[in-house]
């Protein structure tokens, strides 16, 4: 899979993060190449994060990820998804390993400042989801 989904979550563009992490994102050897602006309706959450449903943290992370502006990015390099997980960290910035997106830019373990795809499959659905007319996946 050449392609993932990343998003730039709504802590980090009303932060002012926006340009340094896709210049990071860049300066990792990824191409951007689909990127809009969206304010997520409630069910645009729920359904993006369905997996989650049942975890204690669905509510609040829908709440988090409607709360304003995020920046939905496919982004394209050799084995992008894996890739670019290993570029944003884990998932509690604590935890993240220096230098990735999260250690730098992440306020907490719900506001992470990025969302990045976690398998083929979903990095699949996920760039459908926001860019329903990209057909170059793979
Ligand atoms: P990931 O984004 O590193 O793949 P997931 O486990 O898929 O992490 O969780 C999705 C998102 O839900 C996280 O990025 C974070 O914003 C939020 N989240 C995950 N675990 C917690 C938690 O324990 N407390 C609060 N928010 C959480
Ligand atoms: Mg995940």
């Amino acid at each position: 899979m050449r392609q993932t989904l990343a998003i730039i979550k709504p802590d980090a563009v009303g932060n002012g993060r926006t340009g340094r992490i896709i210049a990071h994102l860049e300066s990792a050897g990824f191409a951007l190449r689909a990127a809009r602006m969206v304010t997520m309706t409630r069910a645009q959450a729920q359904s993006f994060y369905d997996v989650h449903r049942e975890r204690p943290f669905y509510d609040a992370l829908v709440a988090f990820m409607t709360s304003g502006p995020c920046i939905p990015m496919a982004l394209e390099a050799p084995d992008a998804v894996r890739r670019l997980r290993q570029v944003i960290g884990a998932t509690d910035p604590a935890e993240a390993d220096p230098g990735t997106v999260r250690a730098l830019y992440a306020e907490s373990k719900e506001r992470n400042a990025i969302h990045g795809s976690d398998s083929d499959g979903n990095a699949r659905r996920e760039i459908g989801f926001f860019f329903p007319e990209c057909d170059r996946l793979g």
